[in-house]
């Protein structure tokens, strides 16, 4: 064929001509790519989602909504030496603060959206010989991580990947926290620890249950003020018959009792674990923002509503107004394609491989 006169696909080229040709936009066109490369059901559920464009059609909706305001406002300055005002400000307020909260849980989504594409980030958290490592292997069903009796046996972070159940969990075993130590290496790995519980999209808070629980209690609150997304492990319940140990208090009634060594409810932690994820919005119809590209438009566009809005607020004369509302427009434009040059269309779909 190729002496005939054929040639290879390049990247990304039927998928390209389909959005030449107005078969799909750019945001679902980009979810081809996206459904590639997904590693997980979770992670091409989204993009299938995108795929189907939910995503640029709510933005479609918002965008036309404020195509209208925009041409009554260039109306008004052909008229401008009549002092009129075709487009009713107040109406215009109301909906650049509808296009602000769209915009805004969009960007939120982003979030949940990365977490399902990388995996989402567990930090396995607590004191030394709470048994953090044997939950660790536990969840692996290996023998990953050393574990021994000898408090402060894990001296750095440990991460492994773990599907359950379509869903990526990137676990990652920690330094035990203890209030005081002279250890250096100990002291730098109780730090890194800290970092890795504020960085992760969920904390396990693992506890040998047959202590005193009284700081647990106090970590607990601690984490409801520094708006952490955790579960509370209480380990070692093969030690115990029945209930917590002086667990009059409420507070620790969420707790998931588990005997990590032997494996005792584990079923029952990684239940959790995804029901604490998809509280996010994962199985609902909501769309999530998966693309980093999409991500930053929609970051101009918040930046553009609210300029906008405050200059609305500032009675702003209705050019500069017009601009303002042009720069949200624009960016908009960008996510579904409705406004795009040459050179990203071609980086965009060079991103694909050959045959796509
Ligand atoms: N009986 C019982 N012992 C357990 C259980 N889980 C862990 N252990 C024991 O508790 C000790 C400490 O376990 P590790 O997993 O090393 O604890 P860790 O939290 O990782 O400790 P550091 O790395 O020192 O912070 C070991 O002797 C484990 O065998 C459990 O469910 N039941
Ligand atoms: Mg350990």
């Amino acid at each position: 064929c190729i002496i005939e006169g054929a040639r290879l696909a390049r990247p990304g080229e039927f998928t390209q001509r389909a959005f030449l040709k107005g078969k799909l936009d750019l945001a679902q066109a980009e979810s081809v790519a996206d459904l590639i490369v997904a590693g997980t059901r979770a992670a091409q559920r989204t993009a299938l989602q995108g795929l189907k464009g939910g995503f640029s059609a709510e933005l479609s909706v918002l965008r036309e909504q404020l195509l209208q305001f925009s041409a009554l406002l260039e109306l008004e300055l052909d008229f401008s030496q009549e002092d009129v005002e075709f487009a009713d400000r107040e109406k215009l307020t109301a909906l650049l603060q509808q296009l602000e909260r769209s915009t805004f849980s969009l960007l939120e989504s982003f979030k949940l959206g990365n977490a399902i594409r990388n995996g989402i980030a567990v930090a396995i958290i607590g004191k030394p010989n709470a048994g953090k490592s044997t939950l660790l292997n536990s969840l692996l069903n290996e023998n990953r991580a050393l574990v021994s009796d000898i408090p402060g046996t894990t001296r750095d972070t440990i991460e492994e990947v773990l599907n359950i159940e379509g869903i990526l969990f990137r676990l990652i075993d920690t330094a035990g926290l203890r209030s005081q130590t002279t250890d250096v290496i100990e002291s730098a790995g109780m730090e890194r620890s800290i970092e890795k519980m504020r960085s992760a999209d969920l904390v396990l808070y693992v506890f040998d249950c047959t202590q005193p629980l009284e700081e647990v209690i106090a970590w607990q609150q601690q984490a409801k003020i520094e708006g952490l997304n955790f579960l509370l492990v209480a380990n070692k319940s093969d030690l115990l018959n029945g209930s917590l140990q002086q667990s009059d208090d409420p507070a620790l009634n969420d707790a998931i009792m588990i005997a990590a060594k032997t494996g005792q409810h584990i079923k029952q932690l990684t239940d959790a674990m995804i029901a604490k994820v998809l509280t996010g919005g994962l199985d609902t119809e909501h769309t999530i923002v998966t693309n980093a590209r999409h991500f930053q438009a929609l970051q101009e566009v918040h930046k553009a509503l609210l300029d906008a809005r405050h200059g609305l607020a500032a009675q702003l004369p209705g050019d500069l107004l017009a601009l303002e509302i042009r720069r949200c427009l624009q960016y908009l434009g960008e996510i579904t394609g409705e406004i795009t040059n040459e050179d990203q269309l071609d980086f965009i779909f060079s991103k694909f491989c050959i045959g796509k």
